[in-house]
């Protein structure tokens, strides 16, 4: 099963539109297997932004980055770093597929809801940058159905 390394960016975090963004993933068939908020700071932000690092906005990207903390997520899905970028949509909002997230909740190339790993081996690397092995869980997945029958 495929893991992928979610940071729900701080326009999300501002915008109260987190909760709505985890639904999606959840809904998607997705589980969660870690979640916690952070607040990045440079050091991190620069070794994850490390391929943007030399350009003109990345002063920018980092001030942001930091403005609020982020919810950062690990999660399962078969599939799911694919599956998540064409959920999220292209990194400017604006030039997202209608009915992505970043279509729909983004408002440009910066303020675009969140970040999600964008091959498989840069998300293990991720997964491990921001996720103690101790802060990642499994457990049973349940329907209404199965909980009620244990009562
Ligand atoms: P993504 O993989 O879609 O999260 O995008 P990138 O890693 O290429 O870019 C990371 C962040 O850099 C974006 F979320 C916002 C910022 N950025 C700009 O501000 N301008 C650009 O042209 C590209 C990226």
């Amino acid at each position: 099963m495929q893991r992928t390394l979610i940071l729900l960016k701080p326009d999300a975090v501002q915008k109260k539109i987190c909760g709505k963004v985890i639904t999606r993933f959840e809904d998607a068939g997705f589980l969660i297997r870690g979640c916690k908020m952070i607040h990045l700071d440079p050091d991190i932000l620069h070794e994850h932004y490390a391929h943007i690092a030399d350009k003109p906005f990345y002063p920018e990207v980092e001030e942001f980055m930091s403005s609020t903390p982020v919810i950062a997520l690990v999660l399962e899905g078969d599939g799911i770093v694919e599956k998540m970028r064409d959920m999220l949509g292209v990194t400017d909002s604006t030039k997202a597929a209608p009915g992505t997230i970043r279509a729909e909740l983004g408002v440009d190339v910066m303020f675009n809801v969140a970040h999600a790993s964008d091959s498989l081996e840069t998300a293990e690397k991720e997964v491990k940058r921001f996720f103690q092995d101790d802060e990642l869980f499994q457990y049973d997945v349940k329907s209404v159905e199965e909980l009620k029958s244990t009562r």
